[in-house]
């Protein structure tokens, strides 16, 4: 074969590998809602974090662009430009070869891992334009692609100088294509605080971060010397302190170990683990060996003090950690990744070497602080003591709950049992709950209809949580009970419903219902949340009615705007108030119907920040709520 065949067989290879990331965009990187757009970004920073770990980059800028795009710029070395073995340069391989990104890589701890670090060439191939700038040797290089394609013609595989330069770094430009993605607006809200984390997973790392897209540039600089401890200390927030952050760091068999964690006066636990600066949402071995391990230390030193006497059961792992915020973050050669969203790390030697260095760590700082330990096994003592009283309420409940269940008869229940075709809708109010309950297929659809608004947990009391009738019938019907602080009995496996559809009113009562909705799903079955079955049902504005030709539904505002500039002749516009106001068939039509409904699947970005959010939105503090909802007052309602 001569060369140049052999260049045309590679450059088809490399068409039909773009073509495959374009065609189900989906498989590499989520999603291509707002959620898989901003993954382009991490999927570009990542490269640059890389090359700080290689040891060669202190610096990381990221621009969100006034024309859309979006630009990141490192202080490294510069991507190899030079001539590779198939006649084409080190830079083309990276950006339109999948998974080449670790080609030219010898550093031991990729941050890519799991279904979303596979690179460059997949941002390429998804946007409608990139321009990659290499400084280095003195001169700036340049390429350009479209659509993952190369626009330039090289003279012998070399690229163009478009300057001088005595620095060295990459700079990438990408403008996502709109044919792809269903919005293109980057979320700056969610993209800083994914570089905040970058930041305390990297302490020697500046990151600056510029939105240059409104009439002032917001522009914010992460650099955390204090590491994961600073990270602690951010996630605790202003909640009451028992302990300082206690921080440990260990390596065995080639897997690197740091932990830090903290106790708070609080009933929750959040336990966030990463592997190779990737947050891991689904956990995995290193968070389990964690766990386990400090479970066990924290009873056995319970038993020494004969705070556990003999007669006592062991606390469960959730008594230990009640109040408890912690980092895992590992650096493992090797990750594998399993799970709904392969984000949970499956290595096993990850779990044995955690549990070894943490059993060896909090020994060694328990030992010499002893006051600590006791405020610890305090937060034990308090959960344990709920925990044995809520069990019975629980026991309670659930044998009352059978009773009631079918005889009061408010969940319209679906025919099938093929969890995977079965949908629940929780409806609010009991009018649009009759209509839905008429127009509905009833083999796959079920119909439960709330009454006002429910409970807000995150200010409720466990038992106030429990003894609500609307949140029984819930966990009843979705059939995979609860998890809380104090036991988890949630198995996501018993789920009797693939999609759970909230359906409120597009007003701020629905607004606040579905919010409501969330913060119980969220701390109570979080895995609804992050294994993608929540859903919010989009039902119509209006419904606009031509003297000539077909009624057509308009969703919100823009669509009624577009409607009157492209449509000619006189036309009726109904205005719904509420779902109460349609009829069977209305409904079916716009709300129930799979072929013609509208959903938006709920999604949550980031774990850190959504757990603050939640908090400072359903939370008892008036201020920080005031103040967020001032700030975001513009942003669409139901975009969570
Ligand atoms: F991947 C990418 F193109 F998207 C990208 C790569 C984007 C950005 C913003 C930065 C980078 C990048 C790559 N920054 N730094 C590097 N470094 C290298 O690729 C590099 C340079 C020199 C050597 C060497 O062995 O001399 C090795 C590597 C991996």
């Amino acid at each position: 074969m001569s060369k140049t065949t052999d260049y045309d067989a590679s450059s088809i290879k490399v068409l039909e590998g773009l073509e495959a990331v374009r065609v189900r965009p989906g498989m590499y990187i989520g999603s291509v809602s707002t959620k898989g757009l901003n993954h382009l970004i991490y999927e570009i920073v990542d490269n640059s974090v890389d090359e700080h770990l290689a040891g060669y980059c202190s610096h990381i800028k990221v621009y969100l662009e006034k024309d859309g795009s979006a630009t990141v710029t490192d202080n490294g070395r510069g991507i190899p430009i030079e001539m590779h073995e198939k006649g084409i340069s080190a830079e083309r391989l990276v950006f339109t070869t999948l998974h080449a990104g670790g080609k030219f890589d010898d550093s031991a701890y990729k941050t890519s891992g799991g279904l979303h670090g596979v690179g460059s060439s997949v941002v390429n191939a998804l946007s409608a334009h990139l321009t990659v700038r290499v400084s280095k040797g003195g001169h700036i290089y340049e390429d350009e692609y479209e659509r993952g394609i190369p626009v330039l013609e090289l003279e012998g595989g070399l690229l163009p100088v478009v300057g001088k330069t005595k620095e060295t770094g990459t700079s990438i430009n990408f403008l996502p294509d709109g044919e792809i993605f269903d919005k293109t607006w980057f979320k700056a809200e969610d993209v800083k605080s994914r570089l905040h984390e970058t930041a305390y997973l990297n302490p020697q790392l500046t990151i600056e971060f510029e939105d240059r897209r409104g009439e002032v540039t917001d522009a914010e600089v992460f650099h955390e010397p204090e590491g994961i401890i600073g990270f602690v200390k951010a996630m605790s927030g202003s909640k009451d302190a028992v302990s300082d952050v206690i921080y440990f760091k260990g390596e065995a068999e080639g897997i690197s170990v740091e932990c830090a964690f903290q106790y708070t006066n609080e009933f929750h636990e959040n336990v966030m683990g990463f592997c190779n600066n990737i947050h891991n949402a689904e956990g995995g071995t290193h968070i389990t060996g964690f766990k386990s391990s400090f479970t066990n230390v924290i009873n056995s030193y319970a038993r020494e003090l004969n705070i556990l006497k003999e007669k006592d059961q062991n606390f469960t792992g959730a008594d230990v950690r009640n109040g408890m915020t912690a980092i895992v973050s590992i650096k493992h050669p090797d990750p594998r990744f399993e799970g709904q969203t392969k984000t949970k790390l499956d290595n096993q030697d990850a779990s044995k070497v955690v549990s070894k260095i943490t059993g060896e760590e909090v020994v060694r700082f328990f030992d010499r602080n002893l006051e600590t330990l006791k405020a610890v096994i305090g937060c034990a003592e308090k959960a344990a003591k709920i925990r044995k009283s809520e069990e019975k309420a629980k026991t309670n409940m659930l044998t009352k709950q059978k009773f009631s269940f079918d005889s009061n008869g408010k969940l319209a229940n679906c025919e099938s049992r093929d969890a995977e075709k079965c949908e629940i809708f929780i409806v609010e109010g009991d009018s649009a709950g009759g209509s839905a309950k008429t127009a509905r297929n009833r083999k796959y659809q079920a119909i439960l209809p709330i009454r006002g608004k429910i409970l807000n947990v995150e200010k409720a009391s466990m038992d106030k949580v429990l003894a609500n009738a609307e949140i029984k019938t819930m966990i009843n019907a979705f059939g995979c009970g609860f998890s809380e602080g104090y036991g988890n009995d949630f198995d996501i496996s018993k789920l009797r419903y693939n999609k759970i559809i909230i359906m409120a009113d597009a007003d701020v009562d629905g607004a606040h219902i579905s919010t409501l909705l969330l913060t119980l799903f969220y701390r109570f079955m979080p895995e609804l949340i992050s294994s993608g079955h929540v859903y919010i049902a989009m039902p119509p504005l209006y419904k606009a009615m031509p003297s000539k030709g077909k009624e057509e539904y308009l969703y919100d505002d823009k669509a009624l705007e577009k409607y009157r500039k492209s449509h000619k002749g006189p036309f009726t516009l109904q205005r719904y108030k509420g779902l109460g106001e349609m009829d069977a068939i209305q409904l079916w039509e716009t709300t129930l119907n799979p072929e013609t409904r509208k959903l938006k699947l709920v999604e949550i970005d980031d774990n850190f920040q959504a757990d603050k959010i939640t908090e400072m939105l359903m939370g008892t503090e008036v201020l920080p709520r005031k103040k967020y909802i001032y700030e975001h007052a513009n942003e669409a309602l139901l975009d969570v």
